[in-house]
């Protein structure tokens, strides 16, 4: 397979663009991607101030690594959540992440949650109903309420996360599959800034895993190869391999799927019913951001009631 721009001998063949690149050109082309889908999404300009949400794995570090050398101002935010069952996956990740904004003489926030809240996530989610089967509900809560909390804190404008098209496309097929109709409105590359929350960004959501474990190799970015303990057997893994067997048999089929899904959208396929009743919000008198609960937001009411436990 030969390089389409060179000629040369490809490193990456994407079948689903019909196109193999060389080591040169194909990390040169993701990063010119990746700022033609920031414009034409207008996700964010070279004055806003972004914070990308950091957790060891490729997709993350090559997203801060593309955003450094696309020359914006991107800092990092890692949230230890003390998962340690079995290995060190929170410890080592941690390490990848602050060794990557060494190098580069990046910012990076650290929030420790154990060291903030007196609980780290396994034990949090043991103690919550949410959690008491899987942590992943109880995981992506706090990951919430912390990004919100410190895009707050330190006045940035933009959050931005590493998730790729394969992240994506296993989302989209579960909302599918459940008809759940809040998500699939909801579900966009990008998220205006509401309610004082800052604005959120998924830079990479038009490349495929494999090109992003690709893009992470060539740059010599050092990441956390296992993924979260927790992972293992979840069903958007399920659905990842799925969608992974339509694509092998099918090239593109999961790019059409999600890419064709947002062009829907924006023909008014799942445009919101102007009678809907939207839900007032109040502000959580704990934490002070926005919330539909009457009282706390069940980030501060699940944090209230393990420390009652
Ligand atoms: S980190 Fe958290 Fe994931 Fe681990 S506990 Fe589940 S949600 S699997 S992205
Ligand atoms: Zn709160």
């Amino acid at each position: 397979m030969k390089c389409k721009k060179c000629g040369g001998k490809a490193a990456i063949n994407m079948r689903q663009h019909n196109m193999g690149l060389c080591k040169d050109d194909f990390l040169q082309w993701l990063p010119e991607q990746t700022q033609k889908f920031i414009e034409k999404y207008k996700m964010f300009t070279p004055d806003e101030k972004i914070l990308v949400a950091v957790s060891g794995g490729k997709d993350s570090l090559a997203l801060w690594d593309i955003l450094r050398i696309l020359g914006y101002q991107a800092d990092g935010l890692y949230i230890a959540l003390g998962i340690d069952e079995g290995f060190s996956y929170s410890a080592e990740s941690q390490r990848l992440t602050e060794k990557f904004a060494n190098e580069h003489d990046l910012n990076l926030h650290v929030v420790n949650i154990a060291a903030d809240y007196g609980t780290d996530l396994p034990m949090l989610a043991k103690k919550t109903k949410r959690g008491r089967d899987k942590p992943c509900s109880t995981c992506g809560l706090v990951k919430r309420h912390e990004m919100n909390r410190l895009a707050r804190d330190f006045g940035y404008d933009v959050l931005a996360t590493g998730h790729n098209l394969d992240d994506e496309a296993a989302t989209l097929f579960s909302n599918t599959l459940q008809w759940n109709g809040d998500y699939l409105i909801r579900q966009h590359p990008v998220l205006p800034s509401k309610d004082g929350l800052a604005r959120k960004v998924k830079p990479l959501f038009h490349f495929y895993e494999r090109e992003m474990a690709a893009y992470a190799l060539l740059r010599g970015i050092e990441y956390i190869y296992d993924e979260c303990p927790f992972a293992e057997g979840s069903t958007s893994t399920q659905y990842k391999e799925l969608l992974n067997q339509l694509e092998n048999q099918h090239p593109g089929a999961k790019m059409h799927f999600f890419v064709k899904f947002l062009t829907a959208k924006k023909k008014g396929l799942f445009a919101e019913p102007t009678t809907e009743i939207v839900p007032e919000l109040h502000i959580c008198p704990t934490c002070g951001q926005p919330t539909s609960a009457q009282e706390n937001c069940s980030f501060c009411r699940m944090m209230k009631k393990s420390s009652e436990w």
